[in-house]
């Protein structure tokens, strides 16, 4: 069946995205074969996250027209020269970070940020060409992945082989939001036993969080968040009690400080936006704290913020994709889910065929959804 397929051309369905604050259009597009050191995916299923929606919304800027997605499940359909990690019919994830295991980031056990592609993501592959095109024109991929497509074509060194059992309308969600916030709990925080957490957010990468500071056994976890639609589904993973800062005049870090007579160690942004990120960092303890931004926020914003709220003793870190040597640890991960340490029955809301891209998205910003999972 492979033979010579993977020189062809492959014409296929996409959502493609003409520009900001468009609608998402489903196109035919043309997918290259993959050249050396790369592999083409036929994508199974895909999970909708807050950052693609940022794109649409243009809080996030990237080259035009695109491809989002960045959540997903599929199966390696070809691969070009010199590809040796998967081969054809292997189950996959498409990661947004690579992992040389050369590089400065690599080699170190901390951290996972892979130096072997840019932190500015321009759409293209290591030639500086892309591989889709759509009525004549190049279209780009985003966070090195573009998975609302029916084929996509990444580098070698940005896929994940998994568990050919795993179910892979459910272990998308491993490929961002899940490793986002169950990594920013136990690799970035490193949340430790009889703790306690406050998460701001409740979507599916604060809900995540809040799976991973239980699993490090935080004794409390309070959950935030402005639609207290959320907070029914953040109890059942694991959140001890739930904040609607609509219901406080005064910041978050000062309600907190009430409740719990200054005692949170561990704080999570999951939001994206600067006012929260530092209302997160001042909620966390002023001497032993420590404050992971996981939201990301709109590129032009910057953080101003009063340099005391360090001074004291806080620890301020981000992380990017849960901290997570990535092709490594996301088999693992995989295989975690399938041992049934973890579940995604409060995550995946609901499952729509990829033509239904527009409801997921509606969903979201509706604040209905958790996750949409997209089938192909
Ligand atoms: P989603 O939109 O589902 O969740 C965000 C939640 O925040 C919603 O439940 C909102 O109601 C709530 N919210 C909004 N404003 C406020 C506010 N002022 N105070 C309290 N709650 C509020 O998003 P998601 O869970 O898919 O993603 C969350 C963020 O994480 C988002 O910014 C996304 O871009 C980012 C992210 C980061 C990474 C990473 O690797 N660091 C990966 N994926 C997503
Ligand atoms: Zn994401
Ligand atoms: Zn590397």
């Amino acid at each position: 069946m492979h033979g010579k397929v993977w020189t062809k051309v492959i014409k296929c369905k996409a959502a493609v995205l003409w520009g900001p604050k468009q609608p998402l259009s489903i196109e035919d597009i043309e997918v290259a074969p993959p050249k050396a050191f790369e592999v083409r995916i036929k994508i199974l299923a895909a999970g909708i996250c807050r950052t693609d929606d940022h794109v649409i919304t243009g809080a996030l800027s990237t080259n035009f027209p695109v491809i989002l997605g960045h959540e997903a499940t599929g199966i390696v359909e070809s691969i070009g020269e010199g590809v040796t990690t998967v081969k054809p019919g292997d189950k996959v994830i498409p990661l947004s970070i690579p992992q040389c295991r050369k590089c400065s980031s690599c080699i170190n056990p901390n951290g996972n940020f892979c130096l072997a592609m840019n932190v500015a993501d321009d759409g293209v592959l290591s030639d500086s060409t892309g591989r889709f095109t759509c009525k004549g024109k190049p279209v780009y991929r985003f966070a090195r992945n573009s998975t609302f497509t029916e084929y996509t074509v990444t580098s070698e060194l940005l896929v994940a082989k998994i568990d050919a059992a795993a179910p892979p309308e459910k272990v998308c969600l491993i490929g961002c939001g899940f490793a986002t916030g169950y990594g920013a709990a136990i690799n970035t925080a490193k949340v430790t036993p009889g703790s306690v957490c406050a998460v701001f957010g409740l979507g599916g990468v604060g809900l995540s969080i809040i799976m991973g500071c239980k699993a490090s056994g935080a004794s409390r976890i309070i959950g935030i968040d402005t639609n207290p639609c959320k907070f029914e589904r953040a109890k059942s993973v694991g959140a001890t009690e739930c904040i609607n800062p609509k219901d406080h005049a005064k910041p978050i870090s000062e309600v907190l400080k009430e409740i719990t007579g200054d005692s949170v160690e561990f704080t999570f942004e999951a939001i994206g936006h600067p006012e929260t990120i530092i209302d997160a960092l001042a909620s966390c303890h002023e001497s032993h704290g420590t404050s992971v931004v996981v939201g990301v926020p709109p590129l032009s914003k910057m953080i101003a913020y009063d340099p005391m709220l360090l001074f004291t003793g806080r620890t301020w870190k981000g992380c990017c994709f849960g901290g997570w040597k990535t092709k490594d640890d996301i088999p693992k991960l995989v295989s975690d889910f399938m041992a049934k340490k973890f579940d995604f029955d409060q995550l995946i809301t609901h499952v729509l065929p990829f033509n239904k891209i527009h409801e997921a998205f509606d969903l979201l910003n509706k604040g209905e959804s958790i996750r949409t999972v997209l089938i192909f």
